[in-house]
């Protein structure tokens, strides 16, 4: 099972033409655990709570600070999704957080993101 997706990917997901130009698709596209060559909202899912469960060092089902570390855009992206604000991040709250990335990849909104969705990102890039 694959889940070396970065941080950045499971959490943040940004996909401005920098982040896909530094491979930000072939992380995205680690999250294909079935390998069908789509990426489900589960399984964008599913790799969220993998990295969730890897970075709660404690097991207490929050991240705190110190496991979250500082700085970075998955620091970032998790002070975000800390809704209520008590500087620590339960699993409910890590998993509601937007999948924005997932969601702007998703073009036609089915909850997948297809291999002709993921050509079409590629495609734009190439003509940047
Ligand atoms: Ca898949
Ligand atoms: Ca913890
Ligand atoms: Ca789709």
């Amino acid at each position: 099972m694959r889940f070396g997706a970065s941080l950045a990917v499971a959490f943040t997901l940004f996909t401005t033409p920098a982040w896909a130009q530094r491979g930000g698709i072939d992380q995205f596209m680690q999250m294909d655990l079935n390998g069908d060559g789509a990426v489900s909202r589960a399984e964008a899912e599913r790799v969220r709570a993998a990295q969730f469960d890897r970075l709660d060092a404690d097991d207490d089902g929050f991240l705190s600070e110190t496991e979250r570390g500082n700085g970075g855009r998955a620091a970032q992206g998790f002070a975000r999704a800390d809704s209520n604000n008590d500087g620590r991040l339960s699993r409910t709250e890590a998993m509601a957080a937007p999948y924005r990335g997932f969601d702007r990849l998703d073009s036609n909104n089915d909850g997948s993101v297809s291999s002709s969705e993921i050509e079409a990102v590629r495609g734009l890039m190439a003509r940047q």
